[in-house]
């Protein structure tokens, strides 16, 4: 097939999910490999020319570091190659917005990178995979794709890594983006971007951890106390986010706790349980030592908060610096 050549590297999800009954929910993800996936799509006639490449095969709720160790040894060889013209991932829908932005920050962004998923099986009645993945190579192959970081194509929609979140349990709309919303709309056969790239020519933001540190998530509910800072500070938590109430309020035992774990020198981002909204800072921040997780969700705070101690960075400013970077 003639066209830009875009290489595929496959981690198993939904979209390569087969099972017994088209109607009901008894599918397992990643059944289907990488050669049958794309001898699958070869006669959809994309417009591209497809090599690809197998990582692992599971649901993403099991995606580990390992995994993400080998997916970025492998994408970092693709974009280095200078045959290939643009990388897909395909993955589960679980943890996609997780592994987009850890990629988002430590790979570079010279060349077109999409991640795809599907919300139902590739033998489902309406499964929506094959769609999805000819969307992705839609914006794959189209050089604009460029300098926008990780792009994730789901539901004819194209969202940044950073804005990006599964929104809803089921259904095909299920991913959302706050707070720009998608960056461009998308069928197999047309594409609309809605901005100009943001990230021309950069190189990776940060190098890939060699080991991902401790970093603890704690969801916030009425009446919660401290004792909880202790019990992960003990097990190596290396620092902490707080899915908070409304704007990252926390009761004040936990605010306590966390504050003595800020001045131990353990970065503190104040996030929020809330689905949608800003976290800005607080005017107690300073004194307390926290971090504002501004756009980024909880899931999403926690991995580039491991990313930045990984690479040593444990300054406050620093970190909220680095929430900033879209
Ligand atoms: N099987 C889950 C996963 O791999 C859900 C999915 O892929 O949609 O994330």
């Amino acid at each position: 097939m003639s066209g830009p050549h875009l290489h595929v590297l496959a981690t198993g999800g939904t979209i390569a999910g087969r099972g017994g009954s088209p109607t009901r929910r008894d599918y397992r993800p990643g059944q289907i490999g990488i050669d049958e996936f794309l001898a699958r799509i070869e006669p959809l006639a994309l417009g591209a020319r497809l090599t690809g490449g197998q990582v692992a095969n599971i649901g993403s709720e099991d995606i580990s570091y390992a995994v993400w160790a080998r997916l970025h040894a492998s994408a970092s060889a693709a974009l280095d190659d200078p045959a290939v013209d643009g990388l897909i991932i395909t993955h589960g829908t679980d943890t996609a917005e997780e592994t987009a932005l850890l990629l988002d920050r430590t790979l570079p962004t010279s060349k077109p990178i999409v991640l795809v998923g599907a919300m139902r099986a590739a033998d489902a009645v309406g499964s929506d995979g094959w769609r999805n993945f000819a969307n992705a190579v839609q914006v794959a192959r189209d050089p604009a794709a460029a300098g926008r970081g990780v792009l994730v194509v789901m539901g004819d929609l194209v969202h940044a890594a950073r804005d990006v979140r599964k929104a809803i349990t089921s259904g095909t709309g299920a991913f959302r983006s706050f707070p720009r919303g998608p960056v461009a709309a998308v069928t197999p056969t047309s594409l609309e971007w809605f901005a100009d790239p943001w990230r021309v020519g950069a190189g990776a933001l940060y190098p890939f951890p060699a080991a991902m540190p401790e970093v603890a998530l704690i969801h916030c509910c009425a009446g919660l106390d401290g004792r909880i800072v202790a019990l992960h500070r003990a097990a190596g938590a290396q620092g902490f986010v707080v899915a908070g109430f409304g704007e990252g309020t926390m009761p004040e035992p936990l605010r306590t706790a966390l504050r003595e774990a800020a001045a131990a020198g353990l970065p503190v981002v104040r996030a929020t349980r809330v689905d949608e909204g800003l976290v800005d800072r607080a005017p107690d921040d300073d004194g307390d030592g926290f971090i504002a997780a501004r756009a980024l969700g909880p899931a999403k705070a926690r991995i580039l908060l491991q990313v930045l101690i990984a690479a040593g960075l444990r300054d406050p400013a620093v970190i909220q610096q680095a929430l900033e970077a879209r």
